[in-house]
């Protein structure tokens, strides 16, 4: 592993706070919505958040997704565990666990904080999303399981990244 994430890694909390994230997808097309807050705005996203005390992983992606589109997942399926270390900002540190689902009920529709659009899969616009997404992203869409570990500084732009392929038994 690169030695600048050891070094991030090291002074971490262990086990990380998760946040979750959720990329709805139906034939060549996914879901995604423009962050109109908070960490990440302006930028095109899946959906989710932080997890609060006692919530389940899977729990906290159904209710965020219910929160910031309006819809009900009825089955998420884990493909990528991405931890991110802030070199100077160690508050910011989180392991994401991210799912696709093809399965909901309800239509997407806009809130505060998400307004969700469709993109088809191969115009994802990657300059307008998180700099690490298009180290993982294309891959997960491919049906290939991922954790990663990102560096990121101060301005949020990556500065080092470890991304590895899992192979599922
Ligand atoms: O609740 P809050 O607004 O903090 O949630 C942040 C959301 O952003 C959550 O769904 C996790 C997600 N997220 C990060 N970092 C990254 C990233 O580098 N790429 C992508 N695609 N999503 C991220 O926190």
């Amino acid at each position: 592993m690169k030695s600048e994430i050891l070094e991030a890694k090291g002074k971490a909390l262990n086990p990380l706070r998760q946040a979750t994230l959720v990329f709805l997808v139906k034939e060549n097309q996914i879901l995604l919505a423009m962050k109109r807050r908070g960490f990440g705005v302006n930028l095109w996203n899946g959906v989710g958040g932080k997890i609060t005390d006692g919530e389940s992983v899977e729990n906290a992606a159904k209710r965020e997704a219910n929160e910031e589109i309006g819809i009900n997942l009825l089955s998420i399926n884990k493909v990528a565990t991405l931890n991110f270390y802030f070199s100077d900002k160690p508050d910011w540190n989180q392991q994401v666990v991210v799912y696709l689902s093809d399965s909901w009920n309800g239509t997407p529709k806009e809130s505060e904080e998400m307004s969700p659009k469709w993109f088809d899969i191969n115009e994802i616009p990657y300059d307008k999303m998180w700099d690490d997404d298009i180290h993982w992203l294309p891959d997960v869409l491919k049906g290939i399981n991922i954790e990663a570990d990102f560096l990121f500084n101060e301005e949020q732009k990556m500065i080092e990244k470890d991304v590895r392929k899992i192979t599922l038994r």
